[in-house]
C-alpha cells in the first residue's frame, strides 16, 4: 500500500506516559540541529520578508511533495482566505460542515456564504453525488477538505467544476505528503492549502502553504501575502501581511530531513491500533483506501451502537484514564452561531455528517507514543467497555 512501509520503525520504550496521553504532540528536532540556524538568521538579521530559509524551504517542500509551486504563509487559515482572493472567488462556495471551523471562516472573511453539503459516511469526505443540487447561480467554487488526509474524490469533484466552471480549492490541512494513485493529492483542483500547525503531521510551529500550478500564480499569491507590494512603491492588490517567517522556515527544514521516519512511526502505530482493537463490536476502524498513500495523521474510530458505551461516554472515561481523545469534528461547523441560521445548515440536510459528528472519536496518534502508551488507550477501551456491559446504568 505504502511507498514508506518498508521503512517501519518501532515504537517501543516500555512504560506508559504519566502525563496525560493527548491526541497529538508535535515532534521537535534535538535542540542543537536547530542552533546552527539560528547562529544564521542571527548573523543575517534576515527574519522575514522572503529570507534564505524562505526561499530554501518552498524548493524543498515542491520537491518532497512533488508540487510545481509552493507559497509559504504564516498559517494555513489566513493562506485559505488568500487562496480564495487569489481566485477571486465571490458568492457562494460548496463545502463541508466536517471539518475545522477554520474552513468555512475563509469563506466568511471573503464576504461568501458558505453552502455546506454533506459528507459520504464511509470517508468522511464531502459526497460529489450530492454537490450538483447545492449549485445556484452565485456558484463559483468548492471547497472540499482531504478529512484526516484520506483524499477527496478528486475525479468526480474536478468533472462537476468543469461542468459548471467552478473553480475547486483544496483545504488540505490535514494532507501534508498523501497521494493517490503515486501522484500528490495537493496538485488536484486549482489550489490546496497545506497547514504546518503545530498539531500537524509536519509543523513549523505555526505554518501554511498554498500550493499552486503556475509561475504566474505563485507570483499573485506572493503579492497578496506581502500587502500586495511588487516593488518599493509598487502595491498592485490589497493584499495581507500572510508570511511565514525565517524561524519558521529554518525549523521547517529541519522537520524535513525526519519527516520520513516520522510518517513511518504513525503507520506502526496504526498498525499496532488496528491489531488491538480490530474485532470490538462496535467499534469501526478507519479503513485507509488501497490506492492512496496516506499520512496516518489521525486515527478515528466509529463508537457505533453496538458498543456498550456511546462515543461521549467513551470519551470522559479515557479523559479519567489520562487519555485526551479528541471529538474532531463536533459539533459540526454548521453547528456555530455564525453558520447555523444558513438553510444549508439544517439538520436534515446534513444526516451523515451528524452522525460521524455523534460517533467519531480520534484517538492519540503521534511519533511521540510508546506502545506502553497504545496499550494503555486499547486498554482502557476494553476495561470502559466491559464495565459498562456489566452494570450499563452506571454506563
Ligand atoms: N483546515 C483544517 C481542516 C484544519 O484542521 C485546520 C486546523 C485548519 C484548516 C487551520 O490550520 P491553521 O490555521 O491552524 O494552520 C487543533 C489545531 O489548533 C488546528 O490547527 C487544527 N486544524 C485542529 C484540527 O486541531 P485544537 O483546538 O484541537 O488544538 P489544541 O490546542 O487543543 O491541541 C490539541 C492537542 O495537541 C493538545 O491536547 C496537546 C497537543 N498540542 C497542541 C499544541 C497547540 C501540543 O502538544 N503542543 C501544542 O503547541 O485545534
Amino acid at each position: 500500500m505504502s511507498r514508506r512501509s518498508s521503512t517501519i520503525a518501532s515504537v517501543s520504550p516500555p512504560q506508559a506516559s504519566t502525563q496525560p496521553i493527548t491526541v497529538t504532540q508535535p515532534h521537535l528536532p534535538p535542540l542543537e540541529e536547530f542552533l546552527p540556524y539560528l547562529e544564521q538568521i542571527w548573523a543575517s538579521k534576515v527574519l522575514t520578508n522572503g529570507g534564505p530559509f524562505h526561499r530554501q524551504l518552498e524548493a524543498a517542500l515542491a520537491t518532497y511533495l512533488g508540487v510545481p509551486h509552493v507559497c509559504l504563509f504564516a498559517n494555513a487559515t489566513i493562506a485559505l482566505v488568500t487562496a480564495l482572493q487569489a481566485l477571486r472567488i465571490t458568492g457562494e462556495v460548496i463545502t463541508t460542515p466536517y471539518s475545522f471551523v477554520a474552513t468555512a471562516h475563509s469563506l466568511l472573511w471573503n464576504g461568501i456564504k458558505p453552502v455546506f453539503v454533506d459528507i459520504d459516511p464511509q470517508t468522511f469526505n464531502i459526497d460529489p453525488a450530492k454537490i450538483e443540487a447545492a449549485i445556484t447561480p452565485q456558484t463559483t467554487a468548492i471547497m472540499p477538505v482531504h478529512c484526516y488526509g484520506r483524499p477527496c474524490d478528486t475525479e468526480a469533484i474536478g468533472r462537476i467544476a468543469d461542468n459548471y466552471n467552478l473553480k475547486v480549492i483544496y483545504d488540505a490541512a490535514h494532507a501534508f505528503g498523501v497521494q493517490h494513485q503515486g501522484q500528490s493529492v495537493l496538485n488536484a483542483g486549482d489550489m490546496s492549502i497545506l497547514s504546518f500547525h503545530a498539531t500537524k503531521v509536519f509543523n513549523t510551529f505555526e505554518g501554511g502553504a498554498i500550493i499552486c500550478q503556475d509561475l504566474r500564480t505563485k507570483q499573485h499569491i506572493d503579492h497578496l501575502k506581502n500587502f500586495g507590494f511588487v516593488d518599493e512603491v509598487t502595491v498592485v492588490a490589497t493584499g495581507i501581511n500572510g508570511k511565514m517567517s525565517e524561524f519558521n522556515a529554518a525549523l521547517g527544514l529541519l522537520q524535513l530531513r525526519q519527516i520520513d521516519e516520522l510518517l513511518a512511526k504513525r503507520h506502526s502505530i496504526d498498525t499496532i491500533y488496528r491489531e488491538r482493537l480490530s474485532g470490538i463490536q462496535g467499534i469501526a476502524l478507519p479503513e485507509w483506501p488501497e490506492e492512496a498513500d496516506v499520512n496516518w495523521s489521525y486515527f478515528p474510530i466509529r463508537i457505533g451502537t453496538e458498543f456498550p458505551l456511546s462515543r461521549d461516554a467513551l470519551y470522559l472515561q479515557l479523559k479519567a484514564a489520562g487519555i485526551l481523545a479528541r471529538r474532531y469534528f463536533h459539533p459540526l461547523i454548521s453547528e456555530f452561531p455564525m453558520y447555523r441560521g444558513l438553510p444549508s445548515a439544517q439538520v436534515n440536510s446534513l444526516p451523515n455528517a451528524h452522525k460521524a459528528s455523534r460517533e467519531v472519536i480520534c484517538l492519540p496518534q503521534h511519533p511521540g507514543l510508546s506502545t506502553a502508551d497504545i496499550d494503555h488507550v486499547c486498554m482502557s477501551i476494553m476495561t470502559a467497555s466491559e464495565h459498562a456491559k456489566r452494570l450499563p446504568l452506571a454506563a
